[in-house]
């Protein structure tokens, strides 16, 4: 069949819309119809060329929601006419990581995922016959995507698409980080580092547990309203601190943070974070993707007296469980997602979303089909 997309065809470069040909899907695989789809830092991560990972040409996008059209052989947990988020973290329900009950992180089928790949080692994406690269096994910068049956979870009905495909990614990804990674218990004092589509969902996860503090740190001012919006109590913009960042959290948190949480992607942020976490059992979370060849640094000094250094991907959320009981907080109005999507936009509209996101001018821009 043939399907509409933004192809990133090179790093840098804006998306171009084209109509790409799809092959159905083949065993164990699904036919989607993307309704709509957020735009992620990661995605504009990838498409700058930093992503290690990053293959050219490919169809980007992994914050979607959509309805099967059809399924392969074997296909048994979905039918046409689901309602589903695409999962960039897959849950086979049967992996060895899958079976440990400290991870989320489903492998069994990371290597092709990597590699912009279907399972069977082939795209199902081509322009021009040429084959173009899947991404994050998601592709929702297309109109259509296939994707494998682990790789979806079955949401309600009723769940509005130009919403809940944000759980697809900052949602969980953000709420997650608190619940299932830090497992931040009431009463907590907590940093959060960035105010962005990740960040300010650590702010509502974080307000949903019944932190005490939560500080929330961006060079953006506008940034101050957004944060209180879902619940941060205190503000702080570095370059208005004068002397030292850490020194000033430290303070203001009456010696640290219990948990902070680095939503950004810079590794010198990444180093004040976990340096501003208390002495003793302050944890410090990354969140933010950093590209090739950057590492993080800290004297040991740091870890020997107490302080931890964790990440998370997709929150430590298990998709095929999780993901629909979050869509189901929303609906049930114990989560918000509506004031985050600040801009809707079509499909031809693609690259301006990256534009806004750049300036600072959105918390989430969504792509409706
Ligand atoms: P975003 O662009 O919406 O937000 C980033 C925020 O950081 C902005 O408000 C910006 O003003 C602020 N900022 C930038 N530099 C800063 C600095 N030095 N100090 C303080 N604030 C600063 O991005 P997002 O969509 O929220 O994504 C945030 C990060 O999380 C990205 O690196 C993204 O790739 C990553 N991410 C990771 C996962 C995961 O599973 N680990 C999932 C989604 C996104
Ligand atoms: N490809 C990058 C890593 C990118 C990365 O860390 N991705 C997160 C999700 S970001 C969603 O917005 C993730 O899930 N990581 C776990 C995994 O297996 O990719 C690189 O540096 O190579
Ligand atoms: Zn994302
Ligand atoms: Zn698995």
């Amino acid at each position: 069949m043939k399907t509409r997309a933004a192809v990133a065809f090179e790093a840098g470069k804006p998306l171009e819309i084209v109509e790409l040909d799809l092959e159905g899907p083949k065993a164990g695989e699904v036919l989607v119809e993307v309704k709509a789809t957020g735009i992620c830092h990661t995605d504009a991560f990838t498409l700058s060329g930093e992503d290690p990972e990053g293959l050219f040409p490919a169809v980007l996008g992994h914050e979607g929601a959509g309805i099967v059209l059809e399924v392969g052989e074997g296909v048994t947990s979905v039918k046409p006419g689901d309602h589903v988020i695409p999962l960039y973290t897959p849950e086979c329900r049967e992996c060895e990581y899958c079976l440990h009950p400290k991870t989320n992180l489903c492998q069994k089928i990371r290597t092709t995922q990597g590699k912009g790949l279907m399972p069977d080692g082939t795209s199902r994406f081509s322009y021009k016959g040429q084959p173009i690269f899947h991404y994050m096994g998601t592709s929702t910068f297309a109109n259509h995507t296939v994707l494998p049956e682990i790789a979806l979870a079955k949401i309600d009905t009723n769940a509005p698409f130009d919403k809940v495909c944000y759980v697809g990614c900052g949602v969980t990804t953000g709420v997650g980080a608190v619940i299932n990674t830090a497992k931040v218990e009431p009463g907590s004092n907590c940093v959060v580092f960035g105010l962005g589509g990740i960040g300010l969902n650590v702010i509502q996860g974080l307000r949903m547990v019944g932190a005490n503090m939560i500080v929330g740190v961006d060079l953006n001012d506008d940034k101050e309203d957004w944060g209180r919006r879902f619940g941060m109590t205190h503000f702080v913009n570095p370059k208005k601190v004068e002397g030292d960042l850490v020194a000033h959290l430290v303070e203001l948190t009456g010696g640290g943070a219990d948990y902070s949480f680095e939503c950004i992607g810079n590794v010198n942020v990444m180093r004040q974070a976990l340096e501003c976490a208390h002495k003793g059992w302050g944890e410090s979370i990354i969140i933010g993707v950093a590209g090739a060849g950057q590492e993080i640094s800290t004297r040991p000094f740091q870890l020997v007296t107490g302080r931890s250094w964790r990440g998370s991907a997709f929150g430590g959320a298990r998709g095929r469980t999780d993901v629909p009981k979050i869509v189901d907080w929303y609906m049930n109005g114990k989560i918000e997602i509506d004031p985050m999507i600040t801009h809707v936009l079509p499909l031809d509209r693609i690259n301006e979303a990256f534009d806004l996101m750049h300036e600072g001018k959105s918390i989430r821009s969504v792509v409706v089909y």
